[in-house]
């Protein structure tokens, strides 16, 4: 019997040896495309050869492909556990043509290595094929039809279904087209329905998919529509996990070696045994714990290695949802404490010869793994409270209502004795009886009685709302079953209704935030346009140079561009270094023939179909197809540029150095002034740490390293013995170019590089930060941009000299800070003792108010003026002025800084007549202010100073008019 590694090498061997190369699986995380949240088939990394906008030097090609479907199009997550083919992380064999053979050979070798006794083997009258019947207008395949017949299959095991069954597309856009599929039959033990003797057809899980031949014809478009792809091409799939199924003779996937060992493991960490995944005579069919686990542990071992760490959207967003599934299958299991964490290492010892990484990823990733446990851990004991309150609430609430209809109205005392049976029953501290039961032995008998027959015969049971379970579900992340069971133990009813309405929703919204941008099929032409060669890594000025094409932007192809204008220029052969990889493109001039006139300024390069370089050049003389041209790229910024790009690469081993090797490129921008490097490390970086990088980076370019250029590197080659690190959001092609740094780097990179370390000057982090969680982003200079950046530094450690004299034993930076500090207390005595002073100054001149007492209809009044007081000061004044007065009524008015603060008091006696806050009113508003307070005393603010003088001259007047 074939293990599953063996299936998995079979069947790449079988097209190895019909002229296939063989291509590593590509990782998880689509590399350049948007649309995808996940690599979810074989065909993904292939979409821009199948598009025509990449092309490869093969045509036929055969991998074994990492795919998560869990997200996005296709989405198995909640199907894993209830059946016996889901699963979140599968490997999917597949053979690919591109413009190579068609139909006819796809059919052909499908059907010789599933049945050929030397290959797969499988007997033919187990084997049923489906053929798309036309739909939507594409017609029937009737070719595929035909190939099938001619290989031997008989008619009546030839179906034919419509476009759900049988047309694929990769998502909402992309390449797709009919397709053909073989399908085992499982025989009447499969059936998840007890079904005897069903036919082809039935869904009940006895007939299989196991193998799908894509015959990709078309690209479809945002609004739907279908453009035929330059050459027909072929795309298959075939579940390593099913076909290892079916040659190993078990109805589930889960039977296989390639899950049993995990499976076992589970068991082991969570103390259960294998036995809890037999179906249970539940009516509604339970998940079984241990295969979710066991697939969860696969998804996310995987998807951590492959970068993605726990976050709250996105990518991160399913990998949590992931996580947090198997933990909460765990807790069902009575595993409370972090386990899952040591599946990660299960996952490694039982994959990682078919994928090596994992020995270096699987430590830091069981690390990610256990952070996640412990942090949701403590949310599922909160969820579970919330739960619990929810229903408590479900049924007290149906007991108050029932309650005051068929028995007497129910007292503090019972109600409180209820709360409390019901709260121990619902968080299972005591042995869970029925709510009726619950009823008799709060109540007793007769009234627990007839207030549960009034329930059970005429009220509705108790209901926990849709909504709010799905809140539950979704926030704090426990499992409907969960919550379904518990409801149920409880005699409450689970509103299923409300819970879906609230999850279309949310999915709804879901889907509205992941806006991917599709990429279109290169029009006719761009894709005929010929490759430009790039001759910038070892030169920045090229002579000869012939005039290939010219675009005018949004407008079709051009031959021309005139003097003045702006256009894109196609050349033959550029010094040019297109934006890609993260560096910038190059600028530079264009000249004429000769190298003596300036005949265009390029602004940038990039390359919009791969291998064609655009020049975006702004024209100074006439320019046309057939002109020959003197390329020259502006040497000081390119030489920056390098500087950076370099700088990047030992930045990126000195981060995996110093913080682990779990630091993954996330982006990175090189341009000439500065370089910016995202990546993936869940804390942020200690101050410590980075200047334990900077140190160790910048020892790399005292040592002057050479910066080896290793090109045309069979790609398994530079993965697998040179360890060069490949990037995320990087296309490579099957021969890569190496760039190695001593022993220090090794990375896939086509950008351009100093020829050795020492020429990058300087490398100085200036800052880190969050991008998103679980991304950090560090940026950099180097070379001319260090200088700058250090002799800034050093004129500001001129002024601080200046400032505060220092001595050998204290930095300046300190002896400035000592000496800030020395003058903020010196600022803060001097700030109290003017207070004081002017405290002092107000006092006194109460002393001298007397002429300014007015008597109003025989009340005293008083309008003061003293400026530069605090509230709290005006406030002791105002109390002050108002004793002196005995009786009376005051206002006080303070300018300081172009602000105004006023006050006004009455004293106690005159309340009844005057009120402050009327007085303050229109004396504030003179000064463009407002205010209101107590009848004894108000505040009020203003902001016109100039108008003080006048407004408090007023308040005499104000205090007449009260009086009236
Ligand atoms: N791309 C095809 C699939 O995923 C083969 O089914």
């Amino acid at each position: 019997m074939l293990t599953g590694s063996q299936v998995r090498r079979r069947f790449l061997d079988f097209f190895v040896q019909k002229g296939h190369k063989e291509v590593h699986s590509s990782p998880l995380v689509p590399q350049n495309d948007p649309t995808l949240l996940f690599t979810n088939a074989g065909m993904n990394q292939f979409k821009d050869v199948f598009l025509g906008l990449e092309k490869r030097d093969y045509s036929r090609a055969t991998t074994s492909q990492k795919c998560v479907r869990a997200g996005g199009k296709h989405n198995d997550l909640e199907n894993v556990g209830f059946t016996n083919r889901h699963h979140t992380f599968f490997e999917m064999l597949g053979n690919f043509s591109f413009g190579d053979y068609f139909k006819k050979d796809a059919i052909a070798y499908a059907w010789e290595l599933v049945t050929s006794a030397e290959w797969f083997g499988i007997p033919k009258d187990k084997l049923f094929v489906t053929i798309f019947k036309g739909e939507g207008g594409v017609p029937r395949d009737s070719e595929a039809y035909d190939l099938w017949l001619g290989q031997g299959v008989a008619k009546e095991r030839i179906y034919e279904f419509g476009a759900k069954e049988n047309f694929w597309q990769m998502g909402d856009t992309g390449p797709c087209g009919p397709c053909s599929e073989i399908h085992y039959d499982m025989g009447a033990i499969a059936s998840d329905q007890g079904h005897l003797d069903c036919e082809f057809g039935c869904e009940c899980g006895r007939y299989v998919e196991i193998w799908n031949l894509v015959f990709m014809q078309f690209d479809r478009d945002a609004s739907g529509k279908l453009t035929p792809l330059p050459k027909p091409s072929i795309d298959t799939g075939a579940g390593l996990e099913r076909v290892t199924a079916v040659l190993q003779g078990v109805v589930s996937n889960y039977e296989t070696d390639l899950f049993t060992p995990l499976i076992e493991r589970a068991a082991e960490l969570t103390g259960a045994s294998i036995e809890v995944d037999k179906p249970k005579s539940f009516s509604r069919p339970m998940a079984a714990p241990l295969r979710v686990i066991a697939d969860h542990a696969r998804a996310a071992t995987f998807l951590i290695s492959d970068g993605v760490v726990p976050t709250s959207e996105g990518r991160g967003y399913v990998l949590r949802k992931i996580l947090r599934r198997a933990i909460r299958f765990g807790w069902m299991l009575g595993q409370q404490q972090p386990f899952f964490y040591q599946m990660v290492y299960a996952v490694r010892d039982l994959m990682a010869n078919a994928y090596p990484e994992l020995l270096a990823t699987a430590e830091n990733a069981a690390r990610i793994v256990r952070f996640e446990e412990e942090r949701f851990g403590r949310t599922l004991r909160m969820g579970l409270e919330k739960l619990y309150y929810q229903i408590q609430k479900a049924m007290l609430w149906q007991v108050w209502q029932v309650g005051y209809k068929y028995g007497p109205e129910l007292d503090e005392l019972t109600k409180g004795k209820l709360n409390a049976r019901i709260k121990e029953a619902v968080e299972g501290k005591r042995k869970s009886v029925s709510f009726v039961e619950m009823l008799e032995e709060v109540l007793g008998p007769k009234i627990g009685r007839a207030v549960a027959e009034g329930i059970l015969g005429q009220a509705p049971m108790p209901i926990l709302e849709g909504a709010e379970a799905f809140k539950l579900y979704d926030t704090f992340g426990l499992p409907r079953d969960f919550i379904e069971d518990t409801c149920r133990d409880l005699g409450v009813e689970f509103d299923s209704t409300g819970f879906e309405r609230a999850m279309a929703e949310q999915r709804e919204r879901a889907r509205a935030s992941w806006k991917g941008a599709g990429k279109q099929t290169a029009s006719a032409e761009l894709r005929d346009l010929p490759a430009t060669i790039f001759e910038g890594y070892t030169r920045t000025e090229s002579t000869g140079c012939v005039v290939r094409g010219v675009f005018r932007a949004n407008a079709p192809l051009t031959r021309e561009v005139k003097a003045g204008d702006e256009g894109e220029v196609i050349l033959d052969r550029t010094p040019f270094y297109a934006d890609s990889g993260g560096q910038v493109g190059d600028v530079g001039w264009f000249f004429d023939a000769e190298g003596n006139t300036i005949v265009g300024d390029v602004l940038g390069c990039f390359m919009p179909v791969q291998g064609v370089r655009f020049h975006k050049v702004r024209a100074r003389e006439h320019l046309e197809v057939g002109d020959i041209l003197t390329a020259a790229v502006d040497r000081n910024v390119r030489l920056a540029t390098m500087r950076n790009h370099t700088a990047t690469h030992l930045l990126h081993a000195g981060l995996r150095e110093v913080l682990g090797k779990h630091v993954k490129q996330a982006g990175s921008l090189v341009a000439p002034g500065h370089l910016r490097f995202d990546f993936s490390h869940f804390t942020a970086v200690e101050d410590e740490e980075l200047q334990d990088i900077e140190d160790i980076i910048n020892k790399e370019v005292l040592r002057n390293e050479k910066v080896e250029v290793i090109e045309n590197v069979p790609i398994d080659v530079a993965v697998n013995e040179y360890k060069a690190m490949a990037l995320f959001g990087e296309k490579y092609g099957d021969k890569v170019r190496v760039i190695r740094i001593g022993d220090f780097s090794t990375e896939l990179c086509g950008g351009t590089h100093t020829g050795a370390t020492g020429e990058i000057g300087l490398i100085k982090i200036l800052k880190e930060g969050s991008v998103s969680s679980g991304v950090r982003r560090v940026e950099a200079i180097t070379g001319e941009g260090s200088l700058q950046h250090f002799r800034k530094d050093h004129q500001l450690e001129n002024v601080v000299a200046s400032l505060a004299a220092h001595s050998e034993t204290i930095s300046p930076a300190d002896a400035l800070k000592q000496e800030l500090e020395k003058r903020e207390a010196e600022i803060r005595r001097l700030q109290k003792e003017l207070d004081q002073a002017r405290m002092k100054s107000a006092s006194s001149s109460v002393a001298s108010v007397n002429e300014k007492i007015k008597e109003v209809h025989g009340i005293k009044v008083l309008a003061h003026r003293v400026d530069n007081l605090e509230r709290p000061q005006m406030r002791t004044l105002v109390d002050q002025l108002r004793d002196k007065l005995g009786s009376g009524v005051v206002v006080l008015g303070s300018a300081s800084n172009g602000n105004v603060a006023l006050i006004a008091a009455v004293t106690k006696d005159l309340t009844s007549r005057i009120q402050a806050g009327k007085v303050i009113g229109p004396v504030a508003q003179k000064v463009g202010g407002k205010g209101g307070g107590r009848p004894d005393m108000a505040e009020a603010g203003g902001k016109d100073a100039a108008a003080l003088d006048s407004a408090l001259e007023e308040a005499y007047a104000v205090v007449e008019s009260l009086l009236k």
